[in-house]
């Protein structure tokens, strides 16, 4: 008997090469951008393509279905959907995989690694001892930081991350709240359905809701004004999520304490005025950023794809 013929995947832009090799060498694999015109060229080949293999970063469009009339799953590395068409997909009974929960770790170490580094003044500090001031000021001038162990930390969405920020506050003996729509079941945390109370009661305040339409701007002035002036916002979740022309005004005018944030509205395009911006951390989206998590996430697209063409179901679906 013949063996099942090698499943062909279209690759919607560039992925990491510890991903890239390995799908080369299991699959048919053909790359949007090594096309001129890549309309024209899925108009004639796309009835080629079994699935599609893409990332949360780089997602694709709808538009890109109905030229691929054989396409049964989707593999993307990365959690966020919401450059991922998911109604399109469900409503073609196309399977949709993600590299949830291998992630969760990292994403809420690197929230924490925001938190601390804002309230400890730790890139300030950093600063200051190299730029040679320490020795110019003298002893204790350097600005006091904030309180950690025993603060209040507020969570905007409790999810498979959420739930990792919050289980790591315990090691600080922190009061956590968290905001979502629904109230999580058997969690000790207390769930608060009024974002801006939650606000109003945090010492620190991490996003870390999904992105997309559902979650523009939900933190937005009111919510800024609510944390106060003695208030952090971190956010990990998506530039989308925080209105930031608000928040940079908030920022300015020290409504707020500070910002920690990995993700931007026009990342990677960083404004001036929020490079300029007092007691803000910056990272370039790199919160899943590890050797180990990043490994993790290649190696569960590929076990998405196999898993899937193997057996027809997935390790880590979206439901
Ligand atoms: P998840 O398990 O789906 O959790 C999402 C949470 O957001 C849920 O608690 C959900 O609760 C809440 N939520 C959704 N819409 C909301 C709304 N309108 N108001 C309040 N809460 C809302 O997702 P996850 O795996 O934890 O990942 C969360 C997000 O983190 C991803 O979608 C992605 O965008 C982001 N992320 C960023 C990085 C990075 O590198 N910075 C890495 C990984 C993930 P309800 O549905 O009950 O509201
Ligand atoms: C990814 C992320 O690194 O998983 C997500 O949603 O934002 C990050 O973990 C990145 O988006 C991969 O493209």
């Amino acid at each position: 008997m013949n063996p099942p013929p090698t499943p062909c995947l279209l690759q919607t832009g560039a992925l990491v090469p510890l991903l890239e090799q390995p799908l080369q060498a299991r699959y048919h694999v053909e790359r949007l951008l090594d096309h001129d015109d890549p309309i024209a060229w899925l108009q004639a080949e796309g009835a080629r393509f079994d699935g599609i293999v893409s990332s949360a970063g780089l997602g694709f469009s709808a538009d890109l279905l109905p030229l691929l009339p054989r396409l049964r799953v989707v593999s993307s590395y990365g959690v966020g959907l919401d450059r991922i068409p998911v109604a399109a997909l469900k409503a073609r009974g196309v399977a949709l995989a993600t590299t949830s929960d291998v992630l969760n770790d990292c994403v809420a170490d690197a929230a924490w690694a925001l938190l601390m580094a804002l309230a400890r003044r730790v890139v300030e500090g950093d600063a200051y001892v190299r730029s040679g001031r320490w020795a110019e000021d003298g002893l204790n001038r350097f600005p006091l930081g904030r309180r950690i162990s025993g603060a209040r930390l507020g969570i905007v969405g409790l999810g498979r991350i959420g739930q990792v920020v919050a289980r790591r506050a315990s090691g600080f003996d922190m009061a956590v709240a968290y905001h979502s729509r629904r109230a999580v079941a058997d969690v000790p945390w207390r769930h608060e359905p009024d974002l801006r109370a939650l606000a109003r009661n945090s010492d620190y305040l991490v996003v870390i809701t999904a992105g997309g339409d559902g979650t523009r701007h939900l933190i937005n002035a009111e919510v800024l004004e609510a944390l106060g002036p003695r208030g952090f916002l971190i956010n990990v979740a998506r530039g989308s999520v925080v209105d930031e022309a608000a928040l940079l005004e908030a920022l300015q005018a020290g409504r707020i304490a500070g910002a920690g944030l990995d993700v931007f509205e026009n990342e990677p395009r960083i404004s001036e005025a929020m490079r300029a911006a007092p007691r803000t951390v910056l990272l370039p989206h790199v919160a899943s950023a590890t050797e180990e998590t990043r490994l993790a996430m290649a190696v569960r697209v590929l076990d998405n794809l196999d898993a899937f063409f193997q057996t027809g179901r997935l390790v880590s679906p979206v439901e």
